[in-house]
């Protein structure tokens, strides 16, 4: 048994959380200390995690494990708050939607701090502050951003993941699967947003041309990025998810529908950001990324 901490306690941090409380001792690192219950619900069934609760100004002790589950335009500030409650080799894990730069982070780890990468195709959802729904399972894989990472890839999933994590891969490449990840986010998340709908919904026929060009377009960036995604594994791939997670409603649907910040300038914003610094244009993300701020600002 370890001791895990997960900062941010939003649906994956919430599913993660439930998994590895079976096994290990999670401590959720929240705002608000008053929440020290926290819910599962699944199906019919309903249960209270089983886990601790504190605040980053109650932590008192050195961090070995930290998962970092939180929005890419978060990660900036929560790593800067995590910073100095981590040991010197920590294993830091970090889970979000979108592309973010982690050069900056990479550059402020100790030489012995580990950095991993998360991807997880589950479906949550948060009907309340402390109660997340399970929305239907995915592909969770792990990859390693550093090489004390690499170095410790085996011994995290042996310890964190090899139990109640299926379907779930460790992976050589994690610029791949981040670019996976994204593919399946650009083709799900905007469209399920504006159109308020489930995620299973887009396989409608009607939304075929749009989540085609989508994918058509973040693949051609992809590869003039080096990353050798093909459009049809990646239309594959969002199919695949938008059954998985049928009944779900995307995370961005959520933002958008309760008036939050969503993802889309790491998701559309950073392909259209991508083609600009190529030359190209990639219309379709840059219209769809507009109409998401547009319904942010509104
Ligand atoms: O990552 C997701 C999200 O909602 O942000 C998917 C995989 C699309 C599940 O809903």
């Amino acid at each position: 048994m370890s001791e895990v901490y997960i900062l941010g306690c939003g649906a994956i941090g919430l599913l993660l959380a439930e998994k590895l409380a079976q096994r290990h001792r999670v401590i959720l690192i929240t705002r608000d200390s008053s929440q020290t219950e926290y819910m599962l619900i699944s199906g019919q069934k309903q249960h209270r995690l089983n886990v601790d609760v504190t605040t980053l100004k109650q932590l008192n002790k050195k961090i070995q494990t930290c998962i970092v589950p939180v929005k890419a335009y978060q990660i900036e500030q929560a790593f800067k708050d995590i910073s100095p409650h981590l040991s010197h080799d920590a294993n830091i894990i970090l889970s979000h939607n979108g592309m973010y730069d982690l050069a900056d982070i990479q550059a402020n780890l100790k030489s012995k701090q580990a950095l991993f990468f998360l991807s997880t195709a589950m479906g949550g959802m948060k009907p309340a502050p402390n109660t997340v729904i399970f929305k239907g399972p995915g592909l969770t894989q792990l990859g390693a951003c550093n090489l004390p990472a690499q170095d410790n890839l085996n011994d995290i999933y042996q310890v964190l993941f090899s139990h109640h994590f299926d379907p779930f891969e460790t992976i050589d490449d994690i610029n791949l699967i981040r670019w996976q990840k994204l593919c399946v986010n650009i083709a799900i998340n905007p469209l399920t947003a504006i159109e308020q709908c489930h995620n299973g919904a887009l396989r409608a026929p009607k939304y075929a041309k749009q989540v085609l060009n989508l994918l058509n377009e973040a693949c051609v960036i992809a590869n003039l990025e080096g990353v050798k995604l093909k459009l049809n594994e990646e239309l594959v791939r969002a199919y695949k998810v938008m059954t998985l997670t049928a009944n779900n409603t995307s995370s961005m649907a959520q933002d958008v529908k309760l008036k939050r910040r969503s993802e889309i300038d790491a998701i559309c914003g950073f392909i259209s950001l991508t083609a600009q610094k190529h030359g190209h244009h990639a219309d379709i993300n840059d219209k769809l990324w507009q109409q998401i701020k547009q319904k942010e600002q509104a």
